[in-house]
């Protein structure tokens, strides 16, 4: 007689990091339940999630790796996702594509790379992949041990690595807020940033809310009144682009109304009176007329911020996604060092970095590779040597995938990735990619991308996959295992992928198991995957836990970490740089600077007349993630369109009604969404759905040329001067009844 069996797993649906529960039947998935006891989630789990098993067991899965069987030397590269069904419901087949076996798939892929790096170098191989997934570090390692420079992901220059970078220049580490710990904040400012909906990303949604249900005053800076805003009680509509300039004017007003902590300031900060005399032209009255916000609303904010501590700061993605992203995000992080509100309870904090850094093999990347990483000699904290991560900027690689400039990028291999949908100016994307002489695809889908593939190979999903997840990210104040409790055709986790690739390619690495290096990271709690899997409390590390969480290692937070460090912070100052002389040797403004998006009624008043509303895109969606889910049918009921947010004031201008589709202009493209009019808009704002593809219409392109965002977005300079950030948001558009 089968019984059910239960499984205490993390959800990695999104970034990942609400408990789960998974109950097994005979080694098929049955149910998934929140674990109550997760103290992050709490019970909490999303849609995506108690959706879990019609994407596991999806009759459109790849299930085993697949391989190009049309004439590509007399067709070009083109969308070959034409399935039939045979033999009834959950059988498909892909005629332009040929079953093989792993080890035919694997030992072709390596035997070209290999022709490939010997002929044009490894640097002629770009490794792409999306964002932070299990695999994650796992390409970075993969990149550097094949010797190419060239990785990249479509977050990184428009998405954390500004917040990562310039936390780490002015604090010297990466900061998250304190929702963890026994203070509840007093303030919380959600600033671009929507948790509500878009945790986990570095916190979990359940906490702020909770947080904020104890009676944190919520401040939203957001042109949208966000399901975040709506919990608050102040929102700062902002124009699209303008966070730097409010910043500023917060600084300026804390400063000059001497809301500012003179203890802080004094005893650890440097630059004070450089930031002080730098933003005395940045009134709250001059930001009013930049911003939209009324100047009652700045300075009631600023104080709130400033006095009603402790203060979280909790920023999101949408301060990186315009051309001046180090300037906004530097502003915003300035005003934490202004307030004190730095690792004390209730504020935001460096967390505990329990884990060791994954060994990425940095070092087996020669320096003649690292020289020649594109775009790293221009932005330089997104690919030179003081980068977080180095990676490379995406805009030069697909100009050397097609023009071969500076030199040809032949082959791409592209790791739980859609970048037709989720890379600015999806028209060249496609130009670029079509341009290959070798694509590999792993995902478990499809998707636009995957059907141009030369090999598609079947990745596991999070419930097939074992891994470590930190909460929250980069600061790791807890550690919980992912486990594999089943298994779906023949798809393989990508890290097993990988070191296949490595095995037969003979790369520096390749003799270390995923177990080894989950092991070594976990080596500092004293305890091994299997027992932190398995909820081992009677392991040393695992009592030393406060709380007996199962498959989590949470211990008890500590605060002020830089009074055990003598006073000092991880800068070279030892202080937190308020002006940052770093900065300033590379040649970058070491105080905050305002700069109009290059796309604006300001900028560029004659588009301005053509295009005359801005364009905002991209602001998280439950149902989805990014371009994943829409052959979800539960999910895709529930979210059937994608969507354009409308102020009711330029609907009723422009003759558009609620639910009617419209078209969306800029001057890049047109693209055709259902209208949703609404007065949680600012007037003058259009704020569209990113990711769209229709699975449906494989005979069709996918659709992939109807309501993409990035037909609209742009990939064209200029970008920031340091991390080379494109336009996202931002932009301007025009809209049109059809
Ligand atoms: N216009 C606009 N564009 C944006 C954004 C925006 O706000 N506006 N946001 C940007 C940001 S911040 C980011 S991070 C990027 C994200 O961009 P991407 O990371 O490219 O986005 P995804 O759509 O999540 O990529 C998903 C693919 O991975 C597959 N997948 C899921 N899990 C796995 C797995 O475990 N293994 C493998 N091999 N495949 C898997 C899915 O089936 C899907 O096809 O998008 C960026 N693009
Ligand atoms: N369900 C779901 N969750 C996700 C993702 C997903 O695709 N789906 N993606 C994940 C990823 S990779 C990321 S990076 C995070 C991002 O998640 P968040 O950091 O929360 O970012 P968004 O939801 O993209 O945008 C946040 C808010 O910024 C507003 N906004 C738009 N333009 C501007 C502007 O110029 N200034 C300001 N201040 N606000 C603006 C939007 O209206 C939106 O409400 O979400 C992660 N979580
Ligand atoms: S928020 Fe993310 S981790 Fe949590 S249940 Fe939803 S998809 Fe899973
Ligand atoms: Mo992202």
């Amino acid at each position: 007689m089968s019984h059910t069996k239960t499984y205490k797993s993390v959800c990695r649906s999104c970034h990942g990091g609400c408990g789960v529960i998974l109950s097994l039947k005979d080694g098929l998935l049955v149910n998934v339940t929140p674990d109550r006891k997760s103290p992050f989630s709490r019970g909490y789990m999303c849609v995506k999630c108690l959706n879990i098993k019609e994407m596991v067991y999806h009759p459109d899965r790849i299930l085993s790796p697949l391989k190009r069987a049309w004439d590509k030397e007399a067709t070009g590269r083109s969308f070959r996702g034409i399935e039939q069904e045979i033999g009834g419901k959950g059988n498909k087949e892909y005629p332009n594509w040929q079953k093989i076996s792993w080890d035919q798939a694997l030992s072709e892929i390596a035997e070209k790379l290999e022709s490939i790096r010997k002929e044009s170098g490894p640097e002629s191989i770009a490794i792409g992949q999306g964002t932070g997934r299990h695999h994650y570090m796992d390409v970075v390692r993969f990149a550097n041990a094949l010797g190419t420079p060239n990785w990249y992901e479509p977050g990184l220059s428009n998405c954390f690595i500004p917040r990562i970078t310039v936390s780490n220049l002015t604090y010297g580490r990466f900061i998250s807020p304190d929702y963890y710990g026994e203070t509840t904040p007093r303030t919380i400012i959600f600033w671009g940033h929507n948790p509500l909906v878009s945790s986990p990303d570095g916190e979990v949604a359940p906490l702020a809310l909770k947080a904020l249900e104890k009676g944190a005053y919520g401040i939203a800076v957001d042109p949208r009144r966000s399901e975040t805003a709506k919990k608050c009680r102040m929102w700062l509509p902002l124009r699209p682009g303008t966070d730097c300039a409010l910043a500023l004017a917060m600084i300026h007003f804390i400063i000059n109304e001497n809301l500012y902590d003179h203890d802080f300031v004094e005893n650890h900060t440097t630059g004070f009176q450089e930031l002080k005399a730098h933003i005395q032209t940045f009134s709250p009255s001059w930001a009013s007329d930049v911003t939209g916000i009324p100047v009652k609303l700045i300075t009631d904010a600023s104080r709130q911020y400033a006095v009603e501590k402790p203060s979280v700061l909790d920023w999101g993605l949408a301060i990186e996604q315009t051309p001046n992203s180090l300037q906004t995000v530097r502003a915003i992080a300035i005003l934490r060092g202004i307030t004190g509100n730095i690792d004390a309870p209730g504020s935001d904090t460096f967390g505990a970095s329990l884990l060791k850094p994954y060994p990425v093999l940095r070092a087996a990347l020669s320096k003649d590779a690292v020289k020649k990483r594109l775009g790293a000699s221009e932005f330089k904290l997104l690919g030179g040597p003081r980068a977080f991560m180095p990676s490379a900027h995406i805009p030069a690689v697909m100009k050397a995938m097609q023009y071969g400039e500076p030199y040809k990028i032949r082959a791409l291999l592209n790791f739980g990735s859609n970048p037709l949908t989720t890379i600015a100016n999806a028209k060249k994307v496609h130009d670029a990619i079509s341009s290959l002489e070798l694509l590999v695809v792993s995902d478990m889908f499809m998707t636009p991308t995957a059907s141009m593939a030369d090999y598609i190979l079947p990745a596991a999903f999070w419930p097939e996959v074992n891994q470590l997840v930190e909460i929250p990210y980069v600061t790791a104040n807890a550690v919980m295992a992912q486990q594999k409790v089943i298994s779906v055709g023949e798809c393989r986790q990508d890290e097993e992928i990988l070191r296949e690739l490595a095995l037969r390619l003979d790369l520096p690495g390749s003799e270390e198991s995923l177990e080894d290096i989950m092991n070594y990271r976990l080596s500092d709690l004293g305890i091994t995957f299997d027992e932190l899997k398995n909820g081992n409390s009677s392991s040393s590390a695992a009592a030393a836990t406060d709380d007996d969480y199962g498959n989590t290692f949470f211990p008890k937070l500590e605060y002020y970490k830089y009074r055990k460090n003598k006073n000092r912070f991880h800068t070279p100052s030892g202080k937190v740089e308020l002006y940052s002389k770093s900065l300033e040797r590379m040649g970058y403004e070491p105080l905050p600077i305002y700069r109009e998006p290059p796309e604006s009624p300001i900028a560029t008043k004659k588009l301005y007349e053509k295009y005359p509303l801005i364009l905002t895109t991209g602001s998280r969606r439950k149902e989805y993630f990014h371009s994943d889910n829409r052959q979800i049918e539960t999910l895709r009921k529930r979210r059937p369109h994608p969507v354009a947010d409308i102020n009711t004031k330029d609907a009723k201008l422009y003759g558009i009604k609620n639910g009617e589709n419209i078209e969306i202009s800029s001057p890049r493209g047109t693209i055709t969404m259902c209208a949703f009019v609404t007065e949680d808009i600012a007037q003058g704002v259009v704020n569209i759905d990113h990711g769209w593809w229709f699975p449906e219409k494989a005979d069709s392109d996918f659709g992939i040329w109807e309501s993409n965002a990035n037909i609209l977005t742009s990939d064209a300079p200029p970008y920031d001067k340091a991390f080379g950030t494109y336009q996202l948001r931002a932009l301007l558009c025009a809209i049109a009844p059809i």
